[in-house]
This record gives structure tokens, C-alpha cells and sequence, in this order.
């Protein structure tokens, strides 16, 4: 059996999650273009529902990152080095994870999930994959600072953040996350990361909304979380999914638009939707190649090394810790 280090737990209780679900909730509803944030997707229901998004046809990037790393592993192992704790940002995938411990021969292996039992279910099937891989799973949100074991602090490290993650971030956001982690892993660290590209409209608008209804069901959960968790009476019926390409800033947005005008109350506050309005509910930002450079190098990260897949286009980029120099 591999070695699970002690479950390091940060992360607020159930108590602490419904009052910032409570505030987005509110907050979120009380603007004049409704907006949730796509990280409360993810109670049991949405987590199993993404599950079976990544098995869709239509949604590729799952499929072409796995494949890259499995056609490219021999490449990414001589650019990456052994030796290295990799910490990943959001955890494991029972797929993609080990293909990139097996090509790589790290010496630790830190996933960082604000889902504890997440945490410690693909911890557990890693430590039973890689027997003798210190694994220090650390229970917290990598959106925010986060403190690492200290049993890595004098091993180099590698950042893994796949899964096209850093697309659900508006730019800003996204640089002040790489900057942070950038901070964390600390000087001669390097991060490989998932960008997925911009493409075909009609690509991304299946991938976004597909015929099974899988990305519906996945979008109008919030709803019913709401309804669940806050006491909402959100009529969820009268919801329609709806995923758009913004070619301005790039994106596909995902929306809840309402069928008809109505009232609902969540918590008691009493909100009113006319017929059309939407609640925005994630983005998931595409970039080109310049764009993902760009955005890594503002994020403190200088990429040294891409690997596209073409059809659909997705990338895995390496980059490394870049030192700021304000002058060329
Ligand atoms: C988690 N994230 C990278 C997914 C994406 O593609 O933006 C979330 C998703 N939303 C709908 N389908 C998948």
C-alpha cells in the first residue's frame, strides 16, 4: 500500500459552506444580471453529474487531455525530471493522475481538494496504485492561500492543474491564482497545466449542451440545490439550460434563463424573474496559444513546453517559475 499522510483539514465545516453558498446565493441574485458561482456546481449530485459530462462525446476535453498525456508521457518525464512533489490543484481524476505520476517518478504527491471525502477516496486509490509515494492530500481551497505540508518544503515542486480549470476564471482571477501558486510552490518550480482552445462554434456549443441533456441536468442542479439547502422555492421546471459562445471575451457561458415571469423566495427573501432573464452561471474562457502564454506569463509562469492536441484543440503547457524582471 502506498503511504496517505494525515488529512490536513482547513477547509470551513457543512456550517461554514452554507453561509458562503447562503451569501453567493443573495448576493448573486440581487444584481441586475443574476449570477451564481460556478464553484457551488459541485455538492454529491453536480460532482456525480460532471462525472458523466467528461464521458460524453461531445465534451472532448477530457478525452484529449488524457491522451496527451498518455501519447506524450515520455516527453513531458525528460522536460519534468524526477524527483518532484506534485501537488494538483482540484483532486485527482481517477484517470489523468496516474498517467502523469507513472511517466514521471515524483517523490510526493500533495492533491489539494476542498472536498474531504473526494480528497481522501482518490487518495486512498492512488496510495493502493503507487505503493511507496508519500501522499499528503491537504484539504482546502486552491483558490485561496494554502498552506503546504512541511514534509515537502525542501523537494522541488510541480503544480498540476488540468481539466481546463483555470478556464472556469475570469482573467483576473486567473492571474492572481497563478501568481499565488506561483508564491506557494516557491522559486525553481515548474506547473502543467490544462488550457482548452478556442475552436469551432458549433464544437464548443455541443460540447456545452448536449443532446442527452447531461450539461441541462448538471446546470439546473443549482437550482435544486438551492431549493434543497436554503429552503428555496425556485419553480426549476421553468428553467431552461442554455450555453452561448461570448466571442468578445471568449468564453462559453452557461445560463439558467426563465420561461415565463415568476416569484420564488430563498431563505425567506423573495426574488422576481420576468420571462427571458437569466441567472449567469459559470464561463469556461478558451484561449489561443499566444492568449495562454500571455496569461501565464502575467500569472509569474514562463511556458517552456506545449502539447496540442489538434482535433479538438486542447494544450497541455509546462512553464516554469520566472523570476520578475520589470525591464527586457
Ligand atoms: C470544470 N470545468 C473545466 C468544466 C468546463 O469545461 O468548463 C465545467 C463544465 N461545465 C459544463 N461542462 C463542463
Amino acid at each position: 500500500m502506498g503511504i496517505v499522510r494525515q488529512l490536513r483539514q482547513i477547509s470551513a465545516d457543512e456550517a461554514g459552506v452554507d453561509i458562503a453558498f447562503r451569501a453567493d446565493v443573495h448576493a448573486g441574485l440581487s444584481q441586475r444580471q443574476k449570477a451564481i458561482p460556478a464553484r457551488w456546481f459541485y455538492d454529491a449530485t453536480g460532482s456525480a453529474l460532471f462525472e458523466d459530462i467528461t464521458a460524453l462525446p461531445e465534451y472532448y476535453p477530457t478525452r484529449s487531455e488524457t491522451g496527451l498525456l498518455k501519447r506524450h508521457a515520455g516527453d513531458m518525464a525528460a522536460a519534468i525530471g524526477p524527483g518532484r512533489a506534485v501537488v494538483e490543484l482540484g483532486s485527482g481524476s481517477s484517470t489523468k493522475t496516474p498517467l502523469l505520476l507513472a511517466a514521471i517518478d515524483p517523490a510526493a504527491y500533495v492533491p489539494v481538494d476542498i472536498s474531504g471525502d473526494f480528497l481522501r477516496d482518490s487518495a486512498d486509490a492512488l496510495a493502493a496504485r503507487f505503493p511507496g509515494l508519500p501522499i499528503y492530500p491537504v484539504e482546502a481551497d486552491f483558490t485561496q492561500k494554502v498552506a503546504l505540508p512541511r514534509e515537502i518544503c525542501p523537494i522541488p515542486k510541480l503544480g498540476f492543474f488540468p481539466g481546463s480549470t483555470i478556464g472556469n476564471m475570469v482573467a483576473r482571477t486567473a492571474i492572481d491564482l497563478l501568481r499565488g501558486w506561483r508564491a506557494t510552490l516557491g522559486d525553481g518550480s515548474l506547473m502543467l497545466i490544462g488550457i482548452d482552445r478556442i475552436k469551432d462554434v458549433g464544437v464548443l456549443t455541443r460540447a456545452y449542451d448536449d443532446p442527452a441533456g447531461v450539461t441541462a441536468a448538471f446546470n439546473l442542479n443549482l437550482l435544486e440545490r438551492i431549493n434543497r439547502e436554503l429552503g428555496g422555492t425556485i419553480p426549476v421546471e421553468n428553467f431552461a439550460h442554455r450555453a452561448v459562445w461570448n466571442d468578445v471575451h471568449a468564453r462559453i457561458e452557461m445560463h439558467l434563463a426563465a420561461a415565463c415571469d415568476m416569484e420564488f423566495t430563498v431563505d425567506g427573501c423573495r426574488y422576481h424573474m420576468a420571462k427571458g432573464e437569466t441567472i449567469h452561471s459559470e464561463n469556461s474562457h478558451k484561449y489561443g496559444p499566444r492568449d495562454a502564454n500571455l496569461l501565464l506569463c502575467a500569472g509569474g509562469w514562463t511556458p517552456v513546453a506545449t502539447w496540442d492536441d489538434v482535433d479538438p484543440a486542447f494544450a497541455l503547457i509546462l512553464a516554469e517559475a520566472t523570476e520578475f524582471r520589470s525591464a527586457p
